[in-house]
């Protein structure tokens, strides 16, 4: 069994999708030390050393950001303590009156794996909705990616894999695996 250590369910269930039919991925839901980088491959580098002794066999974490480029690549690194402290609503708000809406958001994973770590990176480019639109989870309703048709995440469902800053990253996670999981 593989195991996904993170507190976030949403993000489990997109890689429990887009892993089936390579590995069985378990949930460990929980949170854990996470320096302050601004380059998050630092990040789940140094937060994956932290975790091995604690977890038994392979096992991976995530962390993303969205960076948009009129604020300076805020909120970046982050971007989980901004989701819960200002939303959507919030980013929209700081983006009020800003022509250049463009922004990339960044997936890095690292995988423990036979004693090493392992990075996966995924990045994508797009633009921040003028208004909110569609389901999903976290930014999904504001982040067009850049080939959507003008749709966000959330307007995307399940297709947002095939456009996903993750959906990238654990593509190539995915082909790391297919060669060496039994
Ligand atoms: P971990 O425990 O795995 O760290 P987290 O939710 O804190 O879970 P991150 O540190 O990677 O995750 O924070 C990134 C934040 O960016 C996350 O909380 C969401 O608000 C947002 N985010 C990341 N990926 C997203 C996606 O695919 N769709 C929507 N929002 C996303």
């Amino acid at each position: 069994m593989l195991y996904f250590v993170s507190s976030n369910a949403h993000k489990y269930e997109e890689f429990r999708r887009m892993l089936s039919g390579v590995a069985d991925l378990g949930f460990v839901e929980a949170e854990y030390l996470e320096p302050q980088a601004e380059d998050l491959e630092e990040v789940v580098v140094t937060s994956a050393k932290w975790l091995s002794p604690y977890i038994r066999g392979p096992f991976f974490i995530e962390d993303s950001g969205l960076f948009i480029d009129s604020l300076g690549g805020f909120p970046g690194p982050y971007s989980s303590y901004v989701f819960k402290r200002i939303g959507n609503s919030g980013i929209l708000k700081l983006m009020e009156g800003f022509k250049n809406r463009e922004a990339i958001f960044v997936s890095a994973i690292a995988l423990s794996f036979q004693g090493r770590i392992e990075v996966f990176k995924g990045e994508v480019r797009g633009e921040i909705a003028e208004r909110a639109r569609g389901g999903g989870w976290g930014f999904d309703p504001i982040f067009i990616p850049y080939g959507s048709g003008g749709l966000t995440y959330g307007e995307l469902g399940e297709r947002k894999d095939l456009f996903s800053h993750r959906g990238l990253s654990c593509k190539k996670l995915r082909e790391f695996l297919e060669e060496r999981w039994e």
